[in-house]
């Protein structure tokens, strides 16, 4: 399945296919009409798109203020929230900057990877599903 809203904070809702009575609940729609016909009804329900983890990895190289300042620029941290994640992860290896949409996490990465590269930095961001 895949979610191309343009707005990915937008709840994108799902037209789900009807059920047989069979596997429906009592009062579930679907039943007699009391005159011989039979009720259909369609529903929509609203679902909630994947969630996506974006992970800041250490490495041996990249100074402390540019991972500080990566972290400001594009995760709009706090300077004070950038240096406590920022230690974080040369610490314990690597950290959750945030949670996002596919498509947001997928920006946030091309972001940090090309800002790095174009700054000779080894630094490395990576996404996960949650
Ligand atoms: N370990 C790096 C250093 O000592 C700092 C660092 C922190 C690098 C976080 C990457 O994601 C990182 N200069």
């Amino acid at each position: 399945m895949t979610f191309t809203a343009t707005n990915p904070t937008i709840a994108t809702p799902f037209a789900l296919p009807l059920r047989s009575m069979a596997e429906r609940k009592d009062g579930e729609g679907g039943g007699r009409d009391g005159e011989g016909g039979l009720l259909t009804e369609t529903k929509t329900r609203t679902q909630r798109p994947p969630l996506y983890k974006v992970l800041l990895l250490n490495d041996d190289y990249t100074p402390m203020e540019f991972v500080v300042h990566v972290l400001e620029r594009f995760f709009g941290l706090s300077h004070a929230q950038a240096f406590e994640i920022m230690l974080t992860v040369h610490k314990k290896g690597l950290a959750v900057v945030g949670v996002f949409s596919f498509e947001v996490a997928e920006t946030k990465v091309a972001q940090v990877m090309d800002f790095a590269r174009r700054h000779q930095h080894p630094l490395q961001c990576t996404m996960e599903k949650e």
